[in-house]
């Protein structure tokens, strides 16, 4: 795969070199690509992406002196913590509790295939003894190497070895911006100087701890491509198979936050929510197991359905999860994070093979849950049975055997219009009933297919009265009609009331909502509802409720109308609804 990463700036300046060339200023970037090669970033070869998505699964780590504070890891620099007094963590940090062998040990015991350690957040601190700096591990009382021992640990225990760099250094003078929250401009800026250290430090790590699976740079803020793009081919040709995500520099042109980068590096990385269903561009979901990266205590731990939940629908939209534990600063991961992610791969023994070496599909996900595929097997995820049964859109192939992973009947009645899929509640299992459908062909070479819940509500015209941030490409009205259980519509923090609405088109008989609020964020929010509707100019109610959650269900009516407005009376944080559906009955 090759990508063609260029700024414009860049381009016009490999134009001016070549100048004979008589290549006008708009040169196709890949003439410009094939005149300065060492501009564009050849990328990660297919088998070593391959390999990588049939992990599925890894541990996240956000460790570092800051776990003597209980802040977050970066951002609390300079904001819960004075920097003085961040800066100074290390040198009472002195984790005697950890056990490289242990991690390894819980993350295996998760059923997680890779790792990926902070080396270096946002803070600078280096957790391994750096050449090319004193803030380091090796000033610690603690002294040892803890990258040098997760590795051997890792390769030891038979999972794959990668690690977290941060771009950004609030703590390095040479690097243009400083804490709190990288806001703030650094006198003794020099990029070039902090490209020198930056390249010094990923070559220690390949070197060093490599093979490594990943090199997962983060938050890039003023490094751009022109010194990202060489980086990154140095890192390749130190080691070809490397893989690289999408924040190890600051595309030319970004609309959106790194997280979104799709022109850099190897794959995408969405965070603390699960990506849209990507077949073609990799993608991995990071997210905390808790609330936040770095150890905190007492913060609020993911339930086991949130977590199955989680990893079901991101290997159901073909993406990897890399989910974050924060050890604490004596070294340890908490006692009850481990039970979690115990309870975690005991589900992966039993239904494993819906899920590593799978890939997304051939069903998006939607609110019945997800689909993964392999050979000739499709496995229904499925999360929610909505009036008792699953109904899915035709497949161009023959079902000709359907069971229940781990034991049960399941019966499938395939038509033209689509399969309908019934389990009896005897046989449906905690959290995700996993429904095998065997065809008579391979499952990959299906199209992937939209579910369509039948809402009439899907794709109307949607307004809202507050949308979190006014991002409402993100987070619109419209995000809780498009049958796509990823997004959501969110509100302002803080938002107490809030009401959103949709225009049908024309007047249209109703007589059922289905509304899933989200309930991720510690539970719902919403204590009061009203459901209306308007032909002329008045609304009149023709639901009411208290509490919403996932998939809240009722009849009402039936009425006709072409405006129809959830509003929330009473919330105690900012209203966030995944979606919002309506049915004739
Ligand atoms: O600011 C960091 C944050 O602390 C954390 O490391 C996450 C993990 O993906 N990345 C940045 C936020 O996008």
């Amino acid at each position: 795969m090759t990508r063609i990463c260029m700024s414009l700036a860049l381009l016009g300046i490999v134009l001016f070199t070549i100048g004979t060339a008589g290549a006008s200023a708009a040169a196709a970037p890949a003439e410009a690509a094939a005149a300065a090669p060492e501009l564009t970033d050849p990328g990660a070869p297919a088998e070593a992406i391959a390999h990588w998505r049939g992990l599925r699964f890894g541990m996240f780590i956000h460790w570092g002196p800051v776990a003597l504070t209980g802040h977050e890891i970066g951002w609390s620099r300079g904001r819960e913590t004075p920097i003085k007094e961040y800066d100074q963590l290390y040198k009472r940090f002195n984790p005697t509790d950890f056990n490289a062998d242990e991690w390894v040990a819980t993350a295996k015991a998760a059923g997680m295939k890779y790792m990926v350690i902070t080396t270096k957040h946002h803070d600078g601190f280096c957790l391994w003894p750096s050449d090319v700096t004193d803030y380091d591990i090796g000033g610690s009382p603690f002294g040892r190497d803890v990258l040098k021992e997760l590795s051997a640990a890792c390769r030891k225990g038979g999972i794959e070895f990668g690690t977290y760099y941060s771009v950004c250094d609030w703590h390095h003078p040479a690097f243009p911006r400083g804490s709190p929250g990288g806001r703030t401009k650094k006198p003794t800026a020099d990029l070039d100087a902090y490209d020198k250290y930056l390249r010094a430090q990923v070559k220690e790590l390949v070197t060093r701890y490599g093979p490594l699976l990943v090199l997962w740079f983060d938050v890039p803020q003023v490094y751009t491509e022109d010194y990202g793009i060489p980086m990154v081919r140095m890192l390749r040709g130190l080691q070809p198979n490397i893989i690289v995500n999408n924040r190890a520099y600051a595309a030319a042109g970004r609309k959106k936050g790194f997280s979104h980068q799709t022109q850099v590096g190897d794959y995408t990385t969405p965070e603390q929510r699960v990506g849209g269903f990507d077949r073609d561009r990799p993608w991995e979901t990071c997210m905390t197991i808790c609330r936040q990266w770095a150890w905190k205590p007492n913060d609020t731990l993911k339930s086991l359905e949130q977590c199955i939940q989680i990893l079901v629908r991101t290997a159901g939209g073909d993406g990897n999860l890399l989910l974050n534990v924060g050890p604490t600063a004596d070294g340890r991961i908490e006692k009850r994070q481990i039970d979690r992610l115990k309870q975690i791969g005991d589900w992966l023994g039993t239904y494993g093979e819906s899920i590593y070496g799978t890939r997304g599909g051939p069903f998006k996900p939607g609110p019945f849950g997800a689909s993964t595929c392999k050979a000739n097997r499709v496995y229904l995820h499925v999360l929610a049975w909505p009036g008792g049964e699953v109904r899915l859109p035709p497949l161009p192939r023959k079902v000709t055997a359907a069971g229940v992973l781990g034991g049960g009947k399941a019966e499938v009645d395939q038509t033209d219009e689509g399969l309908v899929v019934h389990v009896p509640e005897s046989d449906r299992k905690d959290i995700d009933t996993i429904v095998t459908l065997d065809l008579d062909g391979p499952a990959l070479a299906i199209e992937p297919v939209a579910w369509s819940s039948g809402s009439l509500a899907t794709g109307a015209k949607a307004t809202a009265s507050n949308v979190f941030a006014k991002q409402a490409r993100e987070y619109g009205p419209a995000k809780a009609v498009d049958d796509d259980q990823t997004t959501r519509w969110a509100t302002d923090a803080g938002t107490r009331e809030a009401w959103m609405q949709v225009d049908l088109g024309k007047p249209t008989a109703i007589g059922r909502a289905v509304i899933d609020e989200a309930t991720r964020f510690g539970g719902g929010r919403v204590r009061k509802f009203r459901l209306e509707v308007r032909n002329g100019k008045d609304w009149e109610p023709v639901l009411e409720g208290t509490t919403i959650g996932r998939n809240f269900e009722k009849t009402f009516g039936p009425v006709t109308a072409r405006h129809v407005r959830l509003t929330i009376l009473e919330a105690v944080e900012g209203p966030t609804i995944w979606e919002f559906q309506l049915f004739a009955k």
